[in-house]
C-alpha cells in the first residue's frame, strides 16, 4: 500500500505560483493501472506566460554571484536528501521502477545538486596571454538566457537534475516540461525549489504533451536553448525545428548497448552485470544492455547461467519487498516490446526465455512483461539493431575480439558499451575502439555517475553531453574578453612586430 498523499490534480508552476490547467490527463501507476493523479495538458498560452516570467527572473538571477546561487542549490540538495524516501516512493508509483532503484535515482539527483553547487565557486573560464604588450585576454562563461528542458518518463528526476541544475548555477532561468506519464517528480521539485529559496520564475514547470507544450517551447523566440532527452524520432523533429531557427539544441536519444563477454571473462560476474543492466528499470533505460556479444568459446556456459539466473528475477510491484523487475510504463510500451518479439521470431532468432506479456493472477492489474532472452541472434537482425526499450536481450555469438568490436559498432547508436575480460591489453583496445560515449570494463552498461559526461556518439545525440562539467557548455555561451591597458590603439595580428 502507498502511504503518500497525492493531490488529485497537479498544477503548473509559473513564476512561483501554482495554476490549474484547463484540460487534464490521468496519470496511471503502471504496477496497478490505478489513476494516481491528473496532470494538466497545457497550451502555448502557459508556455508564453512561463517564458515571460523566466525572462524577467533571469536578469536578476544572472547578477546574483554564482556562489550565492550555489547556496540555493546546496539547499535543494539538502531538501532532496531529507525527502529521499518520500521522493523514491512517488517515483516508484508513477514510473514503476523498484524502490531500491528509485532511491538510487533520487540519489543521482542529490549528487547532481551538490556537484553543481560546487560549480558555483568554479565555473572556470581561461586566462591566457595576449599577443600584444599591455593587453589581457580571458574567456568567461555567460548564461544563455531562458532554457527549455524536456525530460522523459524513464528517469524523471535524475535526468531533470542533469539539465536544470547546470542551467540554474550558470545564471539561466528555465521552463521545464516533464513527461506527462511521470509528473510527480517535477511537482515535488517545484516545491523544493520554492522551499530552498530559488527566486520565483527562475525555474517553471509547464505540464503537457510534447506536440503542444514541447513544440511551443521549441518555437518560442525567447527560449535560447532546448535540452531534450527522449526518442530518436522526436529528437530528429526537435533538432530540425531548432535548426530552422538556429537555436542551440542538446539531444540525448536512444541506445542499443552491448555487453561483450570475452573467452577469459568471469562468467558469473558477467551474468550479474547483464542481469542488472538488461532488466533493471525493466530495460527501459537509454543505457540498458539489449545485446550480449559473446565469444563462442563461452557462449554455452554463459547462456546456461543466464537462463538459470533469469528464473530468480521476481517480477511485480516495485513497492513490494524482494521485487527485482517492475512493470512496463504503459500499453504503448507493451505493444512495442511485443512487436519486437514477433520480429525476432520471424527473423529466425531463438527465443529461449520469456517473450510474452504477463497477465495472470496478480499481473492482471499491471503492465508486466516477462524478461526475455533470444539466442542465435545475428548482429544485422532488427532486434539487434533497433531500440526495444524493454526487458529483452539478444545473445550474439562472435569468433574474436575484433568481431565483437565490429558488431558492437555496427548499430546506429553509440551510448554505452561494456566488456568483460581479464586481459589488460583488450581492456585498453576496447576503450579506444568501442564507438560509444560511455564504456564499462567488467561491469554492465548502466550506472553512469553524475560528475562525468553522459551522452553518446552517432544517432544517440548531437555531440552535447548531459551531467558532468560538460553540461555547462549547453547552458553557457563562451565569451572572449580582451582588455587593452596600453592606452593606445594596438592592432591584433598587425602591430605584433613592434
Ligand atoms: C537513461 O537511461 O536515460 O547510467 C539514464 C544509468 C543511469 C542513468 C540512465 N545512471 O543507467
Amino acid at each position: 500500500m502507498v502511504d503518500v498523499k497525492i493531490k488529485e490534480k497537479l498544477q503548473n508552476f509559473i513564476g512561483g505560483n501554482w495554476s490549474d490547467g484547463k484540460k487534464y490527463r490521468d496519470v496511471v501507476n503502471p504496477a496497478t493501472k490505478e489513476v494516481i493523479t491528473q496532470v494538466p495538458l497545457s497550451t502555448q498560452a502557459e508556455v508564453d506566460q512561463a517564458v515571460e516570467v523566466a525572462k524577467r527572473a533571469q536578469k536578476e538571477w544572472a547578477l546574483e554571484p554564482a556562489p550565492q546561487r550555489a547556496e540555493i542549490l546546496y539547499e535543494v540538495g539538502r531538501l532532496m536528501k531529507e525527502k529521499k524516501d518520500h521522493l523514491a516512493r512517488l517515483l516508484t508509483l508513477e514510473n514503476g521502477k523498484v524502490l531500491e532503484e528509485a532511491r538510487g535515482e533520487v540519489q543521482e539527483g542529490i549528487d547532481m545538486a551538490f556537484y553543481m553547487a560546487g560549480e558555483g565557486r568554479r565555473l572556470f573560464g581561461q586566462t591566457t596571454n595576449a599577443e600584444l604588450k599591455n593587453k589581457f585576454a580571458m574567456s568567461v562563461r555567460a548564461p544563455v538566457g531562458v532554457v527549455g528542458i524536456i525530460t522523459p518518463w524513464n528517469f524523471p528526476i535524475a535526468i531533470a537534475t542533469w539539465k536544470s541544475f547546470p542551467a540554474i548555477i550558470a545564471g539561466n532561468a528555465g521552463v521545464w516540461k516533464p513527461a506527462t506519464e511521470t509528473p510527480l517528480m517535477a511537482h515535488e521539485m517545484a516545491h523544493i525549489f520554492t522551499e530552498a529559496g530559488l527566486p520565483d520564475g527562475v525555474m517553471n514547470v509547464v505540464f503537457g504533451a510534447g506536440a503542444e507544450v514541447g513544440d511551443a517551447m521549441i518555437q518560442h523566440p525567447n527560449i535560447q536553448v532546448i535540452s531534450f532527452t527522449g526518442s530518436t524520432e522526436t529528437g530528429k523533429h526537435v533538432a530540425s525545428e531548432c535548426g530552422k531557427q538556429l537555436k542551440k539544441v542538446s539531444l540525448e536519444l536512444g541506445g542499443k548497448n552491448a555487453v561483450i563477454v570475452m573467452d577469459d571473462a568471469d562468467i558469473d560476474l558477467s551474468v550479474e552485470g547483464i542481469l542488472w543492466s538488461a532488466f533493471g528499470t525493466s530495460g527501459q533505460r537509454c543505457t540498458a544492455c539489449s545485446r550480449v556479444i559473446v565469444h563462442e568459446a563461452v557462449k554455452e556456459a554463459l547462456e546456461e547461467k543466464l537462463v538459470t539466473a533469469m528464473q530468480d528475477l521476481t517480477i511485480g510491484n516495485g513497492l513490494d519487498d524482494g521485487i527485482k523487475v517492475g512493470p512496463i510504463i504503459n500499453e504503448a510500451g507493451m505493444e512495442k516490446i511485443t512487436k519486437y518479439i514477433d520480429i525476432g521470431k520471424e527473423e529466425g532468432a531463438k527465443l529461449v526465455k520469456g517473450g510474452h506479456v504477463l497477465s495472470e493472477g496478480s499481473f492482471e492489474t499491471g503492465y508486466y512483461f516477462a524478461p526475455t532472452l533470444f539466442t542465435d541472434v545475428n548482429g544485422d537482425m532488427r532486434i539487434a539493431q533497433e531500440e526495444i526499450f524493454g526487458p529483452v536481450v539478444s545473445l550474439i555469438p562472435v569468433a574474436s575480439f575484433e568481431e565483437a568490436i565490429e558488431v558492437n559498432n555496427s548499430v546506429t547508436y553509440g551510448l554505452s558499451s561494456s566488456i568483460f575480460t581479464k586481459d589488460v591489453n583488450r581492456v585498453f583496445q576496447a576503450q579506444r575502439d568501442l564507438d560509444t560515449g560511455i564504456v564499462y570494463v567488467n561491469a554492465g552498461t548502466t550506472g553512469a555517475e553524475i560528475h562525468l559526461p553522459f551522452g553518446g556518439t552517432k544517432g544517440t545525440g548531437n555531440g552535447h553531453r548531459d551531467s558532468g562539467v560538460q553540461a555547462l557548455d549547453v547552458f553557457t555561451e563562451w565569451k572572449a574578453v580582451y582588455v587593452d591597458y596600453s592606452g593606445k590603439l594596438q592592432r591584433a595580428q598587425i602591430d605584433t612586430e613592434n
